[in-house]
């Protein structure tokens, strides 16, 4: 059964080997849970990638039981194979991954479902298909964390896009401590973020900040 809260969107930390130099994922993540991050997807991907297909699987089980111990959700990012074969919580796609409608087919009873969004054309696209829980909007600033990331958007398309969304809206993108309060301005759900946390000298601290903006409550 699909358990989507809103709430899980305040502090989303994405993460994959190809985010780290020497750290181990697991330690990082648990980390990460024990700081109380909301929300883990694992996107493991692209050249950069340590893994093998097996490491990922079998990395991907152990972050699954780690999730769970902490209560928080466990998503994988565009493989939706994997998400099947560790029955993870929920499955984020992009524009160019599998298409939405025949993820939504594959797993939309049992998974949550984020689906990425860059201009408004997608959002209003995304608006009339049924099934999915969130949308994920960016990049808001620009990124090292993603090579083919699309155009920035700006604090201002956020706000565009949240307007036009039917869901909430996590924020994603270069995105700094400094920079929450005008993103939860925007009536955004939460933010969504890689090197913020896995650059963090003091997990407890960022994830507290990103868990205290004042989010739009829904
Ligand atoms: N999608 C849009 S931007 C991005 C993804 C996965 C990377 C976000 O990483 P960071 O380090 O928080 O900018
Ligand atoms: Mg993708």
């Amino acid at each position: 059964m699909k358990k989507f809260n809103p709430q899980m969107l305040n502090a989303y930390f994405i993460c994959g080997s190809q985010d780290l130099k020497q750290d181990n994922i697991l330690t990082v993540v648990q980390k990460a849970l024990a700081a109380g991050i909301t929300a883990f997807q694992f996107r493991d991907k692209g050249p950069n990638s340590h893994f093998t297909p097996d490491q990922r699987l079998q990395a991907a089980r152990q972050l699954k039981a780690l999730c769970n111990d902490y209560h928080v959700p466990f998503l994988i990012d565009d493989d939706v194979q994997l998400a099947l074969k560790v029955q993870a919580d929920g499955i984020h796609v992009g524009q160019s991954d599998q298409k939405i409608t025949q993820v939504i087919q594959s797993v939309g009873q049992k998974m949550i479902i984020g689906y990425s969004c860059s201009n408004l054309a997608e959002v209003q696209a995304a608006n009339q298909i049924d099934g999915i829980d969130y949308y994920g909007c960016g990049p808001i600033f620009a990124t090292t964390s993603k090579a083919d990331a699309s155009p920035v958007i700006g604090i201002s398309g956020l706000t565009r896009l949240v307007k036009a969304a039917t869901r909430p809206v996590v924020a994603i993108g270069g995105i700094k401590t400094d920079d929450l309060p005008a993103l939860a301005q925007t009536q955004a759900a939460g933010a969504a973020v890689i090197s913020l946390l896995t650059q963090s000298s003091d997990y407890q601290n960022t994830v507290s900040q990103l868990r205290t903006a004042a989010w739009q409550a829904n």
